[in-house]
Order: C-alpha cells, then structure tokens, then sequence
C-alpha cells in the first residue's frame, strides 16, 4: 500500500497470478466491461498474437471516498508461461492482494500446482509467505467440457484457507465477485498491519459499498460476497 497524505489517496496493487492461459488477462479486460467509465483508466495490455502476455496487463481504477480522499487500485496481471519467471516476480513486487486463477480443465491440475508452488517460491524470494498475502483462487473456464466438478472444487474450498470462487471470464461470470472478495481480504490485512480505516475514514462494509457504488457495480455487496464457493466469506478470513 501506498498512501500520498498530500494527494489525499491510497493505492492499492493487486495481482492476478496463476499458469499460462488460465484466463488472466480474460479477467481484466471483464473487470475493464464491468465497471463504469468515470472510474477506470485505460487497460494496459502488451499481448502477443496467440493471447500470450509477454509482460503483464494493468488496469488502474479509481473510487473516490466521501471525504475526498482516493483510492487507486492498480489490477496487474503476470506473464504465466513458465519462461518468464523472473518477469512474474516483478510483477508480484509490492502485492497487497492476490488473486490466483486456475484452469478448471482436468489437464491443467497439474499446471495449476504447479504455479502455485511458483508463486509460493516468488513470494519467499520477496522476503513473503504465502500465509501473509491476502490470496483468493478462482478456477475459471467453467463453461468447458471434461472440467474438475463441482463437487471437487468445494471440497478443495473446504480444505484451504484461501476463499474459492468459480469464473467464466470469457462472459464475466464470477469476474467481479473474486475482485471483491480479494478487496475484502485486502481490506482486512491493511487494516490490521497499517490502520487503514483511520486513515481513508471507512470501516471495511463502507468501504466495500462504496466501491460497488463508485465503479457502478450493479450488484449488491452482500450478493458479491456470498459468492465464494461454500457461502459468504466471514470476517475472520485471512
Ligand atoms: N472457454 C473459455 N475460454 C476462456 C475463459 N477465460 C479465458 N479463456 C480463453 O483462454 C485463452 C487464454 O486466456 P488469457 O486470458 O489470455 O490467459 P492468460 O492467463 O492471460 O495467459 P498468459 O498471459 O499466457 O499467462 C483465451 O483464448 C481466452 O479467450 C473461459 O472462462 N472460458
Ligand atoms: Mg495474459
């Protein structure tokens, strides 16, 4: 977290990690759809021709509290090729949040841990744990055939610490209810470590509301939270 006491504004920086093709950069550009004009800024991507990210994708947003102060959340995406490794820890410097988005397909299982470790390891060489990053997993793609079912992925819910949404980023089904599961997370870790409510004068339900209501969110917050697989998110996550 960045705060800028002249500028009145506090920046965020979320990451969505996760394998290559798994559907990142898919995230974004529905997140970029869904949200209203006034509070995007301009979607950053730098994609080759086959949907590879070379680089990272980032969209800056913006929600403007009453009392005039700002947050600017930065949405990064990292490259997931396995090549490009020493990109992703760039990338994932500074994190406030992550979001880890997994292939629902039965072949990528393996691509998926695999990545996980990956993040995992890239935390650590960042002098991080896992466990102190505010992290949601999103398994997307479920609109295809020969997935991990349901009942798979409330197990896998059930077992973690992290929350678990399942996406179809490709229509932006469960795009915006794992972006503000992990703001919630996120929230909750600032507040703890920096005090973040002091200081942007919100608790975390004024905050979350007023995000639905800056980025013109037509949905209601509790309706977003209640999405993560296994029922609402509590309070006491992460
Ligand atoms: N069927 C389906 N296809 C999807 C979904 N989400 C993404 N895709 C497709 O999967 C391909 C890869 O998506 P990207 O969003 O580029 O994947 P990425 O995770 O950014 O990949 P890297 O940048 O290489 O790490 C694209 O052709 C997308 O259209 C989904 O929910 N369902
Ligand atoms: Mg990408």
């Amino acid at each position: 977290m960045q705060l800028n006491f002249a500028a009145r504004e506090v920046a965020i920086k979320l990451v969505y990690y996760g394998p290559a093709l798994s559907g990142k950069t898919t995230n974004l550009k529905s997140l970029h759809d869904l949200v209203s004009d006034q509070s995007r800024g301009r979607l950053m991507t730098l994609e080759t021709r086959d949907d590879r990210t070379l680089f990272f994708d980032m969209l800056p947003l913006v929600v403007r509290g009453e009392g005039g102060m700002a947050l600017r959340i930065k949405v990064f995406t990292v490259p997931g090729q396995v090549l490009h490794g020493s990109t992703r820890r760039l990338v994932l410097q500074g994190a406030d949040g992550i979001a880890f988005i997994a292939d629902s397909q039965q072949a990528e299982t393996h691509a998926n841990a695999e990545s996980f470790l990956d993040l995992r390891d890239n935390l650590r060489e960042l002098g991080r744990s896992i466990r102190d990053v505010p992290v949601i997993i999103q398994f997307n793609k479920r609109d295809l055939p020969g997935i991990r079912p349901d009942s798979e992925i409330e197990a896998l819910a059930k077992k973690g610490r992290e929350p678990v949404y399942t996406a179809c980023a490709i229509s932006g089904a469960g795009v915006l209810e794992s972006f503000y599961g992990l703001l919630y997370l996120v929230y909750g870790h600032l507040d703890r470590e920096h005090q973040l409510s002091q200081k942007i004068g919100m608790d975390r339900a004024q905050f979350l509301k007023s995000v639905v209501d800056r980025l013109g969110i037509q949905r209601r917050p509790e309706e977003l939270l209640g999405a993560a697989v296994g029922g609402t998110i509590s309070g006491g996550a992460q």
